[in-house]
């Protein structure tokens, strides 16, 4: 029979039990200190069914934050919270990996040590407002990076996989999509630098493959995703090559033997029209295992597990409004319909009080 939604999977070292992943969520909901709370760990654990839960974005350090609340993976206190949280999804029989964020640009002073400037490839504020604690406040011009001070950047991405391995994570995923630090370096809307990180796509591929090796040395290939969105225009982001840069970036992917390609296949965030691109071809580029998203429903789940395009398919509000997906989805159960005024902060309300079904 053919592999559909249900049928068990492996990528890398990470055996799934379906195929149905629960993507990244931003939920604005951590503790003090960006340590996991009480509310996070029912949260997550509601939602173990998933054959892996990929955790909300999660900051590498103080200078990766860009949003109020947001857990982080860098101090022994996150570390201990993030460690109650694998043990309930595990001992729910279920699979975690923690994504890995710096946020780059996208931030604000009153979000950072000393009011410091966001940091970024290059000195371009991007249009928008940021999260604050203080209300919505424009975006301010980053600073530069130096060349030099990259090698920091990507110790913390090691650093914040050892703390990942040590909080029982089965893995992680690097954030090098929606607009954020590596997704900056990437395209070229928001990199027009003059070093060896700027210009052709071997170098504004330099720091992604730089952090994605790092974290390898640490994790292991077999237990490091990575996720890409080519075309999201979400962060005043824009290419001028989406599809010769994202086939380049792929292909420069494939033999580092990650566990698995993550990939937001059109615009998400509502950030406008997303530009033509075509996945297929990125996929087959690839060719290690990939995980789908954007928008799919089970029907369409299933079809690009059957026809070879997807080994998982990544669901994101579908998760949010029902921890027992994949249960629902089985019996073509009703879907709980999702909040969207619960989506980004706030308490249990619209996280972890909706209805499982009812036998
Ligand atoms: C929406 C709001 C805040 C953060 C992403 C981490 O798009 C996010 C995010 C999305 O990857």
């Amino acid at each position: 029979m053919a592999n559909d939604l249900f049928s068990p999977v492996t990528l890398g070292a990470i055996h799934l039990k379906n195929r149905m992943v629960m993507a990244p969520l931003t939920r604005n909901r951590s503790g003090e200190h960006g340590v996991p709370q009480a509310i996070n760990v029912t949260y997550y654990e509601q939602r173990a069914s998933a054959g892996l839960i990929i955790t909300e974005a999660t900051p590498i350090s103080l200078m990766a934050h860009g949003y109020p609340a947001l857990p982080g993976i860098y101090t022994d206190a996150q570390i201990a919270g993030w460690k109650k949280i694998t043990d309930a999804v595990h001992a729910k029989g279920g699979k975690i990996v923690i994504q890995l964020w710096h946020v780059g640009r996208i931030s604000h002073p009153s979000l950072l040590p000393n009011g410091a400037l966001p940091v970024a490839p290059s000195a371009i504020k991007p249009a928008g407002q940021a999260f604050t604690y203080q209300g919505l406040q424009d975006y301010v011009a980053p600073r530069a990076l130096e060349a030099s001070e990259l090698p920091a950047i990507v110790a913390d991405y090691a650093h914040a996989t050892k703390a990942a391995l040590a909080a029982g994570f089965d893995g992680v995923e690097v954030h090098a999509a929606n607009g954020y630090l590596l997704d900056q370096f990437l395209r070229d809307g928001s990199n027009q630098r003059i070093d060896n990180y700027g210009g052709s796509f071997e170098n504004r591929s330099r720091l992604l493959l730089e952090v994605t090796k790092a974290v390898i040395a640490v994790a292991g290939a077999d237990k490091v995703g990575v996720r890409l969105s080519p075309v999201n225009p979400f962060n005043d982001m824009k290419d001028s090559n989406p599809q010769a840069l994202f086939n380049y970036v792929a292909k420069a992917l494939r033999p580092l033997d990650l566990a698995y390609l993550h990939v937001v296949e059109g615009g998400i965030h509502g950030g406008g029209e997303a530009d033509p691109f075509d996945f297929v071809t990125l996929r087959k580029l690839y060719q290690g295992a990939y995980i789908a998203n954007l928008s799919y429903d089970k029907a369409r789940g299933n079809a690009a597990i059957a026809s070879g395009h997807a080994d998982a398919i990544a669901y994101g509000v579908p998760f949010i409004a029902n921890p027992d997906l994949v249960a629902r989805f089985k019996a073509d159960a009703p879907l709980n319909v999702p909040d969207v005024t619960s989506f980004y902060g706030g308490s249990e309300k619209g996280y972890t009080d909706y209805p499982f079904l009812t036998a």
